[in-house]
């Protein structure tokens, strides 16, 4: 067996008047009840240390509050004076953690560009070992102008990822010392963890589950914010009782976890910002999901809560190695068009 207990960071409505201090005080907070279950990787949500800002529309000063900044010159965002103390904590209770922010980049001429990202801090390595930036990104550009209308400006203050899908080892998560070539001679669990990243609405793109699995992805971190109804085209809720749009909501987020963690033969890790932000209501659905599809564990609450669980990343093999064996049965002679259009 290769174990790794895990936690799901689940993380209650955070709202406009919540500092940062306030947030951080309850991540490190549950990063202290995971250590006590004897966890060892601790996955957070999206945008996990503020508010879901991007259904406001924003500007200046109230829009660069939320964003981390990342200077090549200065350290990368592990020095963040609002994120270094997460990191310190896990570290002195030796858990890796998955955690999401707005990334502030600084370019070598001093402009900036922002991204939607996530990264994948080793307590072992002692340093970021692995980095996302969100390549699915929902919504619109410009405010839906129609009274009423609910606002979702993704794609106004972040640009696309533009890393692509890279899987990473996870160093010492399980026992067994990573062998020297491993990434590259083997795209099944021997040595460390195989991790992915995704946030939010990218676990709806079967594209961006595949691309991992090629990579041989064991576990999969995902982090999310995702609203508990759907709108229309104007931005007004469809029209529906709230139950039955959040049940709706829940189908799609279960469908799609379980399903691509069931077709690339791995387990995931996702993870709700739930509850209602200022009156603004978001999903819960927090869970651990097997390689076969199924829910190992899941929430029970839309507040600040641990969902644990000890994986075994042996039960990956089976299913890599038969029906999900990519190399001896997928036909890619006729995927063509999935990147031609
Ligand atoms: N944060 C985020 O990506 N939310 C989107 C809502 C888009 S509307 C379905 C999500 O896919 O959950």
């Amino acid at each position: 067996p290769r174990l790794v207990t895990a936690a799901a960071c689940q993380l209650g409505p955070i709202h406009l008047a919540d500092t940062r201090e306030d947030v951080l005080k309850r991540m490190i907070s549950l990063l202290d009840q995971a250590a006590e279950q004897g966890v060892k990787l601790a996955v957070f949500p999206e945008l996990a240390f503020t508010t879901f800002f991007p259904r406001y529309l924003l500007e200046g000063q109230d829009l660069d509050q939320y964003f981390d900044i990342e200077d090549p010159r200065k350290g990368g965002i592990e020095q963040s004076p609002n994120i270094k103390p997460l990191f310190d904590h896990a570290r002195s209770l030796d858990i890796d953690v998955y955690v999401g922010y707005a990334e502030r980049s600084i370019q070598s001429d001093g402009s900036h560009v922002d991204y939607n990202s996530s990264v994948y801090y080793s307590a072992k390595a002692n340093k970021i070992v692995g980095k996302y930036r969100k390549v699915h990104l929902p919504g619109s550009v410009e405010p839906k102008t129609a009274a009423g209308a609910f606002q979702q400006l993704e794609k106004r203050y972040f640009r696309p990822g533009d890393l692509g899908f890279p899987a990473f080892r996870a160093p010492g998560l399980v026992d067994g010392a990573l062998k020297k070539g491993d990434m590259e001679n083997s795209t099944t669990g021997k040595g460390d963890p195989i991790i992915g990243m995704l946030i939010c609405n990218d676990r709806r793109w079967p594209e961006a589950w595949r691309v991992y699995g090629l990579q041989g992805m064991e576990i999969m971190c995902c982090g999310y914010n995702t609203t508990a109804f759907q709108t229309t085209s104007s931005g007004h809720a469809v029209d529906m009782s709230p139950e039955a749009a959040e049940e709706l909501v829940m189908l799609h987020h279960k469908l799609s976890c379980q399903g691509n963690s069931y077709m690339n033969a791995c387990f995931s890790i996702n993870v709700a910002k739930t509850g209602a932000e200022d009156g603004n209501p978001l999903v819960g659905g927090t869970m651990i999901v097997h390689p076969l599809g199924h829910i190992i564990k899941e929430a029970v609450t839309k507040e600040d809560e641990l969902v644990v669980a000890t994986i075994d990343l042996a039960d990956c093999d089976r299913p890599k190695s038969t029906v999900f064996a990519f190399e001896k049965h997928r036909r890619t002679e006729h995927y063509h068009s999935i990147v031609e259009r």
